[in-house]
């Protein structure tokens, strides 16, 4: 599975940090949505779903989290815990949440407004999507 987390560029000078990002230049798709999480309770797993389209780039942009990954055949950990970087997921990709530090605020830009029927929230059936992808491949 090929994990693409990507590095924006921070503009520091003695005033502090600054990360600007532009759809089609540092982000791959047109952002139509911006949710965040915050004050996580300890111990919880979020997301246990996939999306049948959404795109999302995933940015801790305070504290730090983990996401678990999981595409039907492998399953990958990815840390997140820098303000300048930013996990790109693709759709038809099982994802997880987890580990949130007390203070982690979760960004995420996504290339879709809000649509429940977009999300694919049984796993089995995930899995079925995943295999009738890759028979028609
Ligand atoms: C995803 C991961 C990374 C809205 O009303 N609008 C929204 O845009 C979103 C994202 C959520 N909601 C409502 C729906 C639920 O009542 O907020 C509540 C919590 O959403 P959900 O349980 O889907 O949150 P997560 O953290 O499990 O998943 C979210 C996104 O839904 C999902 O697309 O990929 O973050």
């Amino acid at each position: 599975m090929q994990i693409v987390k990507y590095m924006f560029q921070p503009h520091g000078d003695e005033r502090g940090m600054l990360v600007a990002l532009e759809e089609f230049n540092d982000i791959p798709f047109r952002i139509k949505r911006v949710y965040y999480m915050y004050d996580t309770v300890e111990g919880v797993v979020r997301g246990h779903h996939a999306h049948k389209a959404l795109e999302q780039i995933l940015i801790c942009i305070h504290g730090s989290c983990k996401v678990r990954l999981d595409n039907g055949r492998e399953k990958k950990v990815i840390p997140l815990e820098k303000p300048y970087e930013g996990l790109y997921i693709s759709h038809a990709m099982w994802r997880e949440m987890y580990d949130f530090s007390p203070d982690a605020v979760l960004m995420v830009l996504a290339s879709e407004v809000y649509d429940e029927s977009d999300y694919i929230r049984d796993y089995d059936e995930f899995l079925r999507m995943v295999r009738v992808g890759e028979a028609q491949a």
